[in-house]
């Protein structure tokens, strides 16, 4: 695990200014990050606020460390129980059968105003089938565990002696001390034309080029560390497309004095 200061810091999307500072020095022949076009909207206004000191896990939690929860709890996660009609009213019967979202790219390009055109509901994927009942974890050790629902990570963590981040919390550990700028690196995208997260290539969501090195998702430790020795996954600056299938938050950690 990795320390994360504690301290006052901004939380919240990038002001307005920087989002257009990145656009303009966008490449206009490339499709661009939506929630970078609005403004990412859904975290505004930016604020200050205050966390302690916290301990966090390096990577995401893998598909190993997983494993080893489930042999040794013999836990079931929301994705392999049948759902539930009360919680799902008006779903049809053939869908209350237990399973999970899954990635799937279409042939040809489509409206991106509809996200049922790459993700389908899969009946028998859970976090060992993770394409489906076909698919298995054989050489995905090192890879995030996927289709974990929030009871399912607080689970994991309770046995592993840690908990989950609060938002705030998170936040702090992913931006790594960068503050107001787009990602965890600064306000370039490539710094020297290196790649610093697994991000998407080619017109989402039907052709992933993979130009970075990873088609889909990658193992835990493929690209660089944040400032605060984390090492960065989409899902931790949020301008990432979810690649492959269901990315989760499987980041656990602990405070300081827990
Ligand atoms: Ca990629």
């Amino acid at each position: 695990m990795v320390w994360i200061p504690g301290g006052k810091f901004r939380m919240g999307g990038p002001t307005e200014e920087v989002c257009q500072k990145v656009l303009q020095a966008a490449d206009p022949r490339k499709p661009c990050c939506s929630l970078l076009q609005a403004g990412f909207t859904d975290a505004q206004p930016a604020h200050e606020v205050e966390v302690d000191g916290f301990w966090m896990d390096e990577t995401e939690v893998t598909n190993a460390q997983f494993r080893k929860f489930i042999e040794a709890t013999h836990y079931v996660t929301v994705a392999e129980r049948k759902p539930r009609r009360e919680d799902f009213p008006g779903a049809a019967e053939e869908l209350l059968v237990p399973g999970s979202v899954c990635f799937e790219a279409p042939e040809h390009a489509v409206s991106l105003n509809d996200f049922s055109a790459w993700w389908r509901y899969v009946p028998g994927a859970c976090w060992k089938h993770p394409g489906g009942p076909n698919s298995d974890l054989t050489g995905r050790d090192d890879f995030p565990v996927v289709h974990i629902a929030y009871e399912d990570a607080e689970a994991y963590a309770k046995w592993a002696g840690k908990r989950l981040p609060t938002e705030a919390e998170w936040e702090r550990a992913a931006r790594g001390g960068k503050e107001g700028e787009t990602y965890p690196w600064g306000n370039e995208f490539r710094p020297g034309g290196k790649w610093m997260a697994n991000t998407w290539q080619g017109k989402f969501p039907n052709t992933d080029t993979g130009e970075d090195g990873c088609k889909g998702i990658a193992p835990v430790r493929r690209y660089p560390a944040n400032p605060y020795g984390l090492l960065i996954c989409p899902e931790m600056f949020g301008s990432g497309v979810p690649t492959g299938i269901v990315p989760t938050r499987t980041q656990w950690m602990r405070s300081a004095d827990a």
